[in-house]
């Protein structure tokens, strides 16, 4: 009787919604109602019967049902570094944005952005030719090494800051490095002004070497330019992140825009078949639409992304087969910020990527006191990875404690929004 009166309906809502195909699409889902409802046991692959949109798509989306079946999803596990100093975390020391590790003559290098002030921060427009302005002002380009990627010997400036007029006289930062037919590059935001005179507005520049441990050659030439006046990377091109691909080198990177009150971080991909350019940005840029410093890996036949903070999709893993268009592979959360990994193949041309289970990434504001800003690098794990399996990095869930909840209560002015409201009237 029941199933009657509903087929009943069905038909009524079937005439009812000719005219709007979204109404219609529902009622035709209804009209198949199945015999018998979904299996206990969650089906591993897409069952034949009608499902519900969300059902759908936990089949059409994402590579398996469970998380723990999806390669691309993951847990990350932080750990603190032993081997850096920083002056006490006085802020006078920062060290961010951390490159790719890079395997070497039997270790690993990482690249970063280094800065040493008599002061911390100034804040933007307060900078003078030896105070900076933001945490990367008047940084350089620094590097360490490790043998096991916990303890690492810092060993000094690899990218000084070239004399003006060049590109990055006033601040060099945020670093990424390619192996290229046995030469290293190393990408980076040039500045020629202080950060925050209108913007955080930069090019990319480059500089070159036959080792990791350099000397280190600077091009002196701008590699990837802004855009034109109006295009939404105008004013900065941020986090140059090179990979190998397709013979080609594949340099994501990100860039702020669509102004006041709050910028939008989106990433571009600019192609190139020499490390020195000539780069062509990609006619559908932006191709990633939320996360801040690009981190991408090759994975498969394409290439994987970590899309964490900013943007509809942060705290996601995207992927894309041809290496432009994302799609959300899982979601995901606690993600490194700044996270750059050691990708093994990122540099091998490899047709089938195998994917990444560690790197390095940075916290901000270490004190979480603006005063003595700074920021330190932090190891991160992961299983991003088609070689490992461990059960713990596809844990479902984080559990935080009442603390962490607490620590990110209320404001003073929601609080006194929420005071001052006044309580409906009583009926
Ligand atoms: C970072 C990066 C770039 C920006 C600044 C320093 O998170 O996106 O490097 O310019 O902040």
């Amino acid at each position: 009787m029941k199933n009657k009166i509903k087929h009943l309906a069905t038909l009524t809502c079937l005439v009812l919604a000719l005219g709007s195909p979204g109404l219609a699409k529902e009622a035709e889902r209804d009209s198949e109602t199945p015999e018998s409802g979904f299996p206990f046991y969650l089906p591993k692959e897409k069952p034949d019967r009608p499902l519900s949109g969300a059902m759908e798509r936990l089949y059409d989306a994402y590579e398996a049902p469970r998380p723990e079946h999806n390669e691309l999803f993951s847990q990350f596990k932080d750990t603190k570094l032993e081997g850096f100093d920083y002056n006490n975390h006085d802020g006078t020391i920062s060290r961010r944005d951390p490159s790719k590790i890079l395997y070497a003559n039997g270790k690993y290098y990482v690249w970063y952005t280094y800065r040493h002030t008599p002061k911390p921060p100034q804040g933007k427009g307060k900078h003078t030719d030896t105070l900076a302005s933001t945490d990367w002002d008047l940084a350089e380009i620094w590097y360490a090494t490790s043998d096991d990627g916990f303890t690492w010997e810092e060993q000094g400036v690899a990218v000084p800051r070239p004399p003006k007029p060049h590109v990055g006289w006033r601040a060099v930062t945020t670093t990424d490095i390619l192996e290229w037919e046995g030469k290293y590059y190393l990408y980076y935001q040039g500045f020629l002004q202080a950060s925050g005179t209108r913007g955080d507005d930069c090019p990319v520049a480059v500089s070159w070497s036959d080792s990791p441990d350099g000397p280190w050659t600077p091009h002196h030439e701008i590699i990837i330019p802004n855009g034109a006046p109006g295009e939404w990377d105008q004013y900065s091109i941020h986090d140059p992140y090179p990979l190998v691909h397709d013979g080609k080198i594949y340099l994501y990177y990100k860039s702020d825009f669509d102004g006041d009150p709050k910028l939008v971080r989106m990433q571009g991909l600019a192609t190139a078949d020499h490390p020195l350019g000539p780069f062509t940005k990609h006619p559908l840029n932006p191709v990633i639409t939320a996360g801040h410093e690009p981190s991408l890996f090759p994975f498969r036949e394409g290439v994987a992304a970590l899309v964490y903070k900013d943007g509809n999709e942060h705290n996601t893993v995207q992927y894309a087969e041809d290496w432009v268009n994302f799609e959300i592979a899982s979601i995901t959360e606690l993600m490194p910020y700044a996270a750059a990994p050691h990708v093994p193949d990122a540099f091998t041309n490899t047709e089938y990527g195998r994917g990444i289970t560690w790197g390095l990434a940075h916290f901000i504001n270490a004190n979480n006191d603006w005063s003595t800003f700074h920021s330190i690098l932090v190891r991160f794990d992961c299983d991003l990875s088609l070689d490992l399996h461990d059960p713990e990095m596809k844990e479902h869930r984080v559990n935080y404690t009442p603390d962490d909840y607490f620590k990110r209560g209320l404001s003073a002015e929601q609080k006194k929004r929420i005071m001052d409201t006044p309580s409906p009237a009583a009926p």
